[in-house]
């Protein structure tokens, strides 16, 4: 029989919750799962989580997220989570089918604008990222260090994609990083040639210091 359990309210408890069958809904807008983890397992059919619209902050932010998948391949029938529309739900990790995933990137069906989607473990428009968008290296501040990681290891952070994601997001930071204001603190974004020649001009700089200064000042100056 399927069963669905509805979350209206802001719980406190700090457990984990852990759905092994049925639906569990999360409807008002100030309703949360308490701080623990989630875990949607999928040893039955229909076993989801649904994220309604309007719901501000279901999963706290440091918790780990793990939908199992199963049954039908890229079909979201059990062990999967419906994230309505105009849902943007922060986790700390993110675990889908046993596997981690990446910091920093959004992860939704291919109904979403996800950069990582997938049907086996979503359903609706809405998404789910791991810490910030765009906080590839997770320490809470979308800057320079995130673009340098994703330059490394691109298809790792969602190729153009996630360079975009990153982009949208530049200056965001999470409470208790440093600067509170997120799209307050926004600062004008580098465009990636700009920020590779300041590196090149860096270096420049570096190679022209180790050979003297007579070099220096016949240097045009490098801005
Ligand atoms: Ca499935
Ligand atoms: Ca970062």
């Amino acid at each position: 029989m399927r069963t669905r359990s509805r979350s209206a309210a802001a719980n406190t408890y700090a457990g984990t919750t852990t759905i092994s069958g049925g639906t569990l809904i999360v409807s008002a807008p100030s309703a949360t799962l308490g701080s623990g983890n989630v875990t949607v397992q999928g040893a039955t059919v229909g076993t989801s989580l649904v994220i309604q619209s309007g719901v501000a902050n279901a999963i706290t932010d440091s918790a780990l997220l793990s939908l199992a998948g199963g049954g039908t391949v890229d079909v979201a029938d059990q062990g999967y989570a419906t994230l309505e529309t105009a849902i943007s739900e922060i986790v700390g990790s993110l675990v889908l089918g046993g596997v981690p995933q990446t910091d920093g990137l959004t992860y939704g069906s291919t109904s979403s604008g996800a950069v990582v989607q997938s049907d086996e473990y979503f359903a609706g428009t809405g998404t789910v990222s791991v810490g910030l968008p765009g906080d590839f290296n997770g320490d809470g501040s979308v800057d320079a260090g995130d673009y340098l990681g994703w330059r490394k290891s691109q298809s790792t952070f969602g190729g153009s994609a996630g360079y975009d994601l990153w982009r949208a997001n530049f200056g965001t930071t999470s409470a208790g990083s440093g600067s509170s204001g997120s799209l307050s603190g926004r600062t004008a974004v580098p465009e990636p040639g700009a920020m590779i020649l300041g590196l090149v001009g860096g270096a420049a700089l570096t190679m022209l210091r180790s050979r003297g200064v007579s070099y220096l000042v016949r240097c045009p100056r490098i801005r």
